[in-house]
């Protein structure tokens, strides 16, 4: 849990930038999306809003002054019985004073646009990327929920079951264990449909040759878990599914193995590619280990990216950024041949540490 000292420390740290550098800085909670008619869709709080409020409602705004006699101001909407009835509770003017420290709080229909409002993203965005002890704690259970709803599915797989009852069984797990749903829309991707990325429609029957990759992690307290399995339907690979998946392991070993502070991303990344391209041109499907594009027809993504409040967090260049301690990244190496119906993607959830880092998805069977 984030407690309401860390959220004023995060402010703080944001007031103290504005009275060195002048100005004020503005920050919405976003709107509710209409679904049909009166239904809307599950509205999820801006990132960065909640980063420095702890404030979950729809329609609010946040401004930061340090010049101004209450530095801390919530524009929120107000309390009122009828939308307490149809919709529940609202903090209101009083909550936001009494429960989330705001020195002045008004009524969100009284805000007038502040026109000079400074873009402050990528300081908060920079604050985001390093994670406290109590977020890592945080996202130590995130990850240990995703854990479970992998292994739970895990269990699930078998020749004829659709890829979509995998899919619930995950998130069954995340509901139960208290998460507030998936992180990111969940892949469970068997045969050829692992060789598109972000296959998300999971309605194929499985057959008895496939392998199935599933990629799902849960959103708690608002932070991500991020996890990929692959699984055999019969549970035996054939020797061409084997070679793939060996590899990728390698691959995903030899990426940790470069996690400290001081190394880059792209390090990791290059470690990665290194191992997979010398297995397949070993393997025979590749001829030149050094040229990248004939690599990218085998693997054609990242080796991780941040992670934290948003799946693929903020504040973190793959080409430029340094591990810092307290950064959150993924390593997820894969390869896809088509051809054969291999998809074969492994990745893990991973703390920079000041010795190298730790694994918050450990345990879970590969
Ligand atoms: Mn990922």
């Amino acid at each position: 849990m984030i407690t309401k000292e860390e959220f004023k420390s995060r402010r703080t740290k944001v007031l103290d930038y504005l009275k060195e550098t002048g100005g004020r800085a503005v920050f919405k909670s976003g709107q509710l999306k209409n679904f049909s008619n009166d239904v809307h869709y599950p509205f999820r709080v801006d990132s960065n809003f909640y980063y420095l409020t702890g404030f979950t409602e729809p329609n609010a705004i946040c401004v930061l002054d340090p010049q101004a006699d209450n530095p801390y101001s919530l524009y929120v909407e107000p309390y009122d019985p009828k939308h307490e009835l149809w919709d529940g509770y609202r903090e209101g003017l009083e909550g936001a004073k009494e429960n989330f420290n705001a020195d002045a709080s008004y009524d969100i229909h009284d805000y007038k646009e502040i026109q000079d409002a400074k873009e402050l993203e990528e300081l908060v965005h920079s604050m985001r990327s390093i994670k406290s002890k109590a977020e890592t704690e945080v996202m130590r259970k995130s990850a240990a929920i995703a854990v479970q709803a992998h292994r739970v599915a895990a269990e699930l797989i078998t020749p004829g079951i659709y890829e979509y009852e995998v899919e619930a069984a995950l998130y069954q797990v995340f509901r139960s264990q208290g998460a507030s749903g998936c992180a990111y829309p969940a892949i469970v991707a068997s045969g050829i449909n692992a060789c598109t990325l972000h296959y998300i429609e999971n309605k194929k029957k499985i057959d008895k040759n496939d392998l199935i990759l599933i990629d799902a992690g849960c959103e708690y307290q608002y932070y991500a878990s991020d996890i990929t399995r692959v699984h055999h339907a019969s549970g035996k690979m054939s020797q061409a599914q084997q070679d793939i998946y060996d590899l990728v392991i390698a691959a995903q070993q030899a990426a940790i193995a470069t996690i400290k502070p001081g190394a880059s991303f792209q390090e990791s990344h290059d470690a990665a590619c290194n191992v997979i391209a010398e297995g397949l041109v070993d393997l025979g499907y590749m001829k030149d280990k050094n040229d990248p594009e004939e690599l990218k027809q085998f693997y054609m993504h990242g080796t991780g990216h941040s992670l934290g409040m948003d799946v693929h967090d903020v504040g973190v260049d793959k080409k430029t950024t340094k591990y810092v301690v307290g950064m959150v990244t993924t390593v997820e190496p894969g390869i896809y041949i088509k051809s054969k119906k291999i998809g074969v993607r492994i990745e893990d959830d991973v703390v920079v540490t000041p010795k190298g880092s730790e694994c918050l998805t450990e345990g879970l069977e590969k």
